[in-house]
């Protein structure tokens, strides 16, 4: 199969981006061939500082190779090297209604979120990722469940454009965790953890031992007392439990019997324990990767080179496709 995902240099990558997508990555780029992109395109759909984007964006190719992204065996490459991405999008923003892209949940929570003005670009952002994945003609796309309204909305536009210009696109599949597909806030346990909430509310996957432990110390937990997977009653204690669960690699109902008549505290400091010892190995790499600045830059290269070709010979086909005139 042909894979295709993204992540945003918008924050630290966490424990819910590398649960509920990167974690796939790892093990789809065994046996598939994938395409992974920082998208940093879609950071800019809400204000960014340059100089802290460049870093940023620098920074979150460091972070994929030092969780075991590897660039022999996919390509890892940067959106906007890639300028077909955003010629796509032009089009398919053309056959895109407004009705579909409004009732985007995403585009409501961001929305809100925003302090000034909301942009077009904010509202077109589903449009853009759709462009992303049908550009590679991508089969499957490994994401969080946050992503899969938006992935509704690709395959809705790679039907239509099919069925107006002849076949072109494929219909990509989904592909979401069982277990990890919806990481929740630490500090509110009801909505999802996201990089650009307040430091408190997540887990970064390289954050020194003793800033996770405090974190985890401080998260919000539920009434009662008793340590038991339950979303509805006990979203706090479900949201510990399945991180613990997911990284000790033990059943639910296995972490459920370890922490049967334990406190919250005692949950608490087995799972910042258990972190500590899971991620020191990823923290290892991504220092000795920090100073190797020419061997990413390499990587990025020969990523950009690998996505080019197919996006090159997709947009020429586009273009004969929607009749633009051929140079
Ligand atoms: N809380 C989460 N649980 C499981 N998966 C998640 N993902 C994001 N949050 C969770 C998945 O991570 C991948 C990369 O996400 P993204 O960088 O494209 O942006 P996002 O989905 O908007 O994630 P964030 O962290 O909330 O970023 P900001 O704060 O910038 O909006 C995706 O596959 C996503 O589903």
């Amino acid at each position: 199969m042909r894979i295709f995902s993204g992540i945003q240099p918008t924050g630290p990558m966490h424990i819910g981006n590398y649960l509920g997508a990167v974690s796939q990555w790892l093990e789809l780029q065994k046996q598939h061939e994938c395409f992974f992109c920082v998208v940093d395109l879609h950071a800019i759909t809400v204000p960014q500082n340059p100089k802290e984007l460049e870093l940023a964006t620098r920074n979150k190719v460091i972070e994929l190779l030092a969780t075991g992204i590897s660039p022999e065996k996919c390509a890892l490459f940067v959106q906007s090297q890639v300028p077909e991405h955003t010629e796509l999008a032009w089009i398919l923003n053309t056959m895109t209604p407004l009705g579909e892209l409004e009732r985007m949940t995403q585009f409501k929570d961001k929305a809100k979120k925003q302090k000034t003005e909301v942009f077009a670009g904010l509202f077109n952002y589903p449009v853009l990722m759709a462009s992303d994945i049908l550009l590679y003609k991508t089969q499957a796309v490994p994401v969080g469940q946050d992503q899969a309204q938006h992935l509704e909305l690709t395959r809705t536009l790679a039907k239509k454009f099919n069925s107006r210009f002849g076949e072109t696109f494929v219909e990509p599949k989904t592909i979401l965790k069982k277990e990890g597909a919806r990481i929740m806030s630490l500090k509110e346990p009801r909505k999802k953890m996201s990089k650009s909430d307040k430091p408190d509310s997540y887990l970064g996957i390289f954050e020194e031992p003793e800033s996770m432990k405090k974190k985890i110390m401080a998260a919000t937990t539920d009434t009662g007392k008793e340590i038991k997977f339950d979303e509805k009653k006990k979203p706090g204690i479900s949201n510990l439990l399945t991180i613990y669960s997911l990284f000790s690699k033990e059943p639910m109902q296995k972490a459920e019997k370890k922490f049967q008549k334990k406190d919250y505290a005692f949950l608490k400091k087995s799972l910042a324990a258990l972190l500590t010892q899971k991620l020191e190995p990823l923290r290892k790499k991504k220092r000795e990767l920090d100073s190797r600045e020419l061997y990413v830059k390499e990587i990025l290269r020969q990523g950009q080179n690998r996505a080019s070709s197919i996006a090159k010979a997709t947009m020429q086909d586009v273009r004969e496709k929607i009749g633009l005139l051929q140079s």
